[in-house]
């Protein structure tokens, strides 16, 4: 069994049930690039944003146990929609799950970055079924401007968010507590945040367990 290196305790049961939602059957419902093609908001959802490559699509991945179901690359910049997925039945899914196109990108033009805060803080601000932000920070690095300036954009729209260490496996060992406390200390004059932090691997499956029973209890609740 995966252990996240800094973990928030589920039973046993918790977990359990949450491998047997996140077993079904999961699809790519569409992608959204305007506001006037979102999925209409009659599910739970939850979404998936962060920096340009920090590996939000990776998560995606891990989450639901398909290798490739939210294409990843080595191109930052790649995804330039709102990738939505269905959880449940085709039919009549019961989750959806928001992998947003990530944000920081060094090289992107003036004109690509308006486009890509207008449809995020859009979605982000007037999607009623949104129970949580998943906010992605690589855990080789600190939390940075641009991850702060949407946190203050979810607290301005009283989204809750959470945040999520990726690529924790890049850092040694004995630093993995240090990165959690960190981002604790980077983000505490933060409102909406959520009080506790995953750390998570899509490589080596770390704190995976966790973060589904966090989905798990979202979808939920
Ligand atoms: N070592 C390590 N590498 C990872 C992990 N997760 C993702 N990566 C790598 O990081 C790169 C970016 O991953 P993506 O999942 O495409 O990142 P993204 O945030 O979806 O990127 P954009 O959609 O372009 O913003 C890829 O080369 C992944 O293989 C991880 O847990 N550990
Ligand atoms: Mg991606």
């Amino acid at each position: 069994m995966s252990r996240a290196p800094e973990g928030i305790n589920f039973s046993a049961s918790e977990i359990e049930a949450a491998r047997k939602l996140f077993a079904g059957p999961v699809a790519f419902l569409l992608g959204a690039a305007g506001l006037d093609q979102l999925p209409p908001p009659d599910v739970p959802e939850v979404a998936f944003a962060g920096r340009s490559n920090v590996g939000k699509s990776s998560l995606l991945n891990a989450l639901v146990g398909r290798r490739a179901l939210a294409r990843t690359s080595n191109t930052p910049g790649r995804t330039r929609q709102v990738n939505f997925f269905g959880l449940g039945p085709q039919a009549a899914p019961f989750l959806y799950l928001a992998d947003l196109p990530g944000y920081g990108y060094a090289r992107a033009a003036k004109s690509e970055i308006a486009a890509w805060t207008a449809l995020v803080e859009a979605y982000l601000k007037g999607r009623p079924n949104l129970r949580r932000v998943m906010l992605l920070i690589d855990a080789r690095h600190r939390i940075k401007p641009s991850d702060l300036r949407i946190m203050k954009m979810l607290d301005a729209a009283a989204v809750n968010y959470q945040i999520v260490l990726t690529k924790i496996d890049k850092l040694k060992a004995a630093d993995h507590h240090g990165a959690a406390k960190w981002a604790l200390e980077d983000s505490k004059s933060m409102i909406a945040r959520h009080p506790e932090i995953l750390a998570t691997s899509a490589i080596k499956g770390w704190g995976i367990e966790e973060l589904r029973a966090t989905v798990a209890a979202l979808a939920a609740g």
